[in-house]
């Protein structure tokens, strides 16, 4: 849709509300009621008349750690229609994680859960000084700003991430590269207005808040909006709906409860799984439970989805082939290398790390291994970094072992992934005990201020750590230990 000069994505987001305001958006299972695209921009109206009552103008940066509400994704588009840049965070995150975000971010305001009572706060259930200040705002009737002039270029979002290199930077999504990726992912994935997804993804990642909602938005379709993940309640509304959306952990749950069957996934058009990769057991074990194939794509935070799969006739073991106005190359060492309007305008006030990121000719470098057939197939077989993905959930050694190495009772240790059936790969840490403790007197460390996803599940102890003739250690004799 052509609105004029303003390039901001959220007249596309709510554009099937213009003609019919009364059209279903959001149906919620667990409140039993369902929000209409004009009820979610009415919403996002109010919330982004409270964010301008406070102060936030155009390029404020507002961190946003709350769980998952159809009143965070009116947050979301109150943040478009205000230009504030929304910074979602990860609600695992201990409150020592927060800090560092907040104060790379340079950020103005917080909002948090009404439990963690950090800055502003919004619940799941209408609660919180957020809606709060709306009600207020309401009776006294203030002002509603108007839609935010964005130009293509302008950030809409910041997603902290660490790359392939160890450093949190918080990636800048674009108007443009939003909409960009919306729109591929809707015409690869043959979306229209009848279709019907049930979403229970977490709404922190680019997963959840933009491949999963936005291409169904821009198509003015219905989503079932689940608060969390569960068998149970997939099993209960998958018949129900057409595309479900997940990480692989997701799957294996799914295929580790009876009550999913063949029937239940019979009416559903469309599978889709990645932010991690998918097992060939697992592709195998859902073929025959349920006939059909789940669609495998492959994506970035920096760059939405680069990659899919078709419906219908999935090359399973791939993730398919570069979606439309994404470049796709394989470069030095078999890194995968994109281009494209999709991509990042650049990490957050870190323009080394921004040049460093793309090669001199200007393509993205991934830090993911594939090889492409003739066909422009893409098949992932590893990472360049020793980044651990468990559930979808990115994890950095470095920043665990700099925890453990504080430990009074480590001398030194080295995180790495091993494969998991449930979580793909779970977090193990090689530990060189000081003289004074032994394995029978080391007590697991506390690691109070790490989220828990990234705790160690096993430890496993060593007299030393392999290390190769220039001293680092060999991580890959460390992942290969599991076997
Ligand atoms: C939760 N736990 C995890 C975990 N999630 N441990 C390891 N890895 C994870 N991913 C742990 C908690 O710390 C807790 O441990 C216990 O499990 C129960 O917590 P929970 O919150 O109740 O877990 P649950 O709801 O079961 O969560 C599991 C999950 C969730 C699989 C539903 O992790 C999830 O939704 N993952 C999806 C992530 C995602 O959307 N990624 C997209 C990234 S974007 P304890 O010890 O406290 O009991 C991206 C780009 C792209 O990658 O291509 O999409
Ligand atoms: P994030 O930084 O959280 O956006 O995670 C992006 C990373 O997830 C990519 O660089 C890949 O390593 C991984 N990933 C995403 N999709 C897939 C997939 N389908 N198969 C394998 N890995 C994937």
């Amino acid at each position: 849709m052509n609105h004029g000069a303003n390039a901001n994505i959220y007249l596309d987001l709510l554009a099937a509300g213009n003609d019919d305001p009364d059209r279903p958006l959001f149906h919620r299972p667990e409140a039993g009621d369902t929000l209409s695209y004009g009820d979610v921009a009415h919403r996002s109206q109010a919330m982004a008349a409270a964010l301008a009552h406070i102060g936030m103008v155009p390029g404020d940066r507002l961190v946003v750690q709350v769980d998952k509400s159809t009143d965070a994704i009116a947050l979301w588009l109150a943040c478009l229609r205000t230009g504030v840049i929304f910074v979602p965070l990860n609600t695992a995150y201990t409150d020592a994680e927060v800090d560092h975000f907040l104060a790379d971010a340079e950020t103005t305001y917080l909002i948090s859960t009404p439990e963690r009572g950090r800055g502003l706060t919004l619940g799941t259930d209408g609660s919180g000084t957020v809606p709060d200040l709306i009600a207020q705002l309401a009776e006294t009737g203030g002002p509603t700003p108007p839609i935010y002039n964005a130009r293509p270029e302008d950030p809409a979002a910041m997603l902290f991430t660490s790359g392939t290199t160890g450093r949190s930077k918080g990636a800048l999504l674009t108007h443009r590269g939003l909409l960009t990726n919306g729109r591929a992912l809707a015409s690869v994935w043959e979306i229209t207005s009848d279709d019907h997804l049930l979403h229970s993804l977490p709404v922190f990642h680019v997963h959840g808040l933009f491949v999963a909602l936005h291409p169904l938005m821009l198509q003015g379709a219905k989503v079932t909006f689940l608060q969390r993940f569960s068998p149970e309640a997939v099993v209960e509304l998958l018949p129900h709906c057409s595309v479900l959306m997940g990480v692989p952990t997701h799957y294996t749950r799914l295929l580790d409860h009876d009550a999913f069957t063949r029937q239940v996934a019979a009416d559903v058009r469309l599978f889709t799984s990645g932010s991690a990769p998918m097992t060939m057991p697992v592709h195998r074990r859902f073929a025959e439970r349920t006939s059909r194939t789940i669609t495998e794509r492959y994506g970035m935070t920096e760059c939405g989805i680069i990659a899919s799969n078709a419906p219908g006739n999935p090359r399973v073991g791939t993730v398919g082939t570069a979606l439309p106005e994404m470049k796709l190359r394989v470069g030095d060492g078999s890194v995968v290398e994109v281009k494209g309007p999709h991509l990042l305008h650049s990490y957050w006030r870190r323009p080394e790390a921004t040049a460093a990121a793309f090669t001199d000719d200007g393509w993205f470098i991934t830090g993911d291994i594939g090889t492409l057939d003739p066909d422009g197939v893409l098949t992932l077989s590893g990472r360049a970094s020793d980044m651990i993905i468990s559930g979808g959930y990115n994890i950095y050694p470095k920043e665990v072992e700099q925890v453990l190495d504080r430990d009074p009772q480590i001398a030194e240790a080295a995180v790495v992934g091993w494969p998991d059936q449930e979580w793909g790969e779970q977090v193990v840490a090689f530990v060189v005990l000081n003289a004074d403790t032994t394995e029978e007197t080391f007590r697991q460390p506390e690691l109070a201020e790490l989220a828990r996803f990234k705790h160690p599940r096993q430890f496993v102890f060593v007299s030393e750590l392999p290390r190769n003739a220039m001293g680092k250690v060999q991580k890959s004799v460390l992942r290969n230990a599991s076997r």
